[in-house]
């Protein structure tokens, strides 16, 4: 108690850094597996960092939004197997993506405040 005007500069920093790890938390991972993005919903703090892989032969995109309406905030292009794509994500709210090639394809993505 009352040390605050004691604390150095590098402890200072190094008590940011940690923060902001721990608001990210981990950086989760999408499948895009048979058509399917797997899981389909996923949540995450804001500053996380998602990956998308794709596990099919045929190209698949992650677009934001929907056919119908696109926010234009993504649009990650996965030319084959074994190809990936991250995005991150700041910003609360509910993302909906969907495959350009493939519109039935659909997910999203739940971002809480940090
Ligand atoms: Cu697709």
């Amino acid at each position: 108690m009352g040390a605050r005007g004691m604390i150095g500069a590098g402890r200072a920093l190094a008590v940011v850094v940690a923060a902001l790890v721990a608001s990210a938390g981990p950086s989760p991972a999408v499948e895009i597996q048979v058509f399917q993005f797997r899981p389909g919903s996923v949540e995450v703090n804001g500053g996380a960092t998602i990956t998308w892989t794709n596990r099919d032969d045929t190209e698949h995109t992650v677009t934001s939004g929907d056919p119908e309406h696109r926010t234009g905030r993504f649009d990650l292009r996965l030319p084959g197997r074994g190809t990936a794509a991250a995005v991150q994500l700041t910003e609360p709210g509910v993302y909906h993506y969907f495959c350009d090639r493939h519109p039935s394809m659909r997910g999203e993505i739940r971002v809480n405040p940090s």
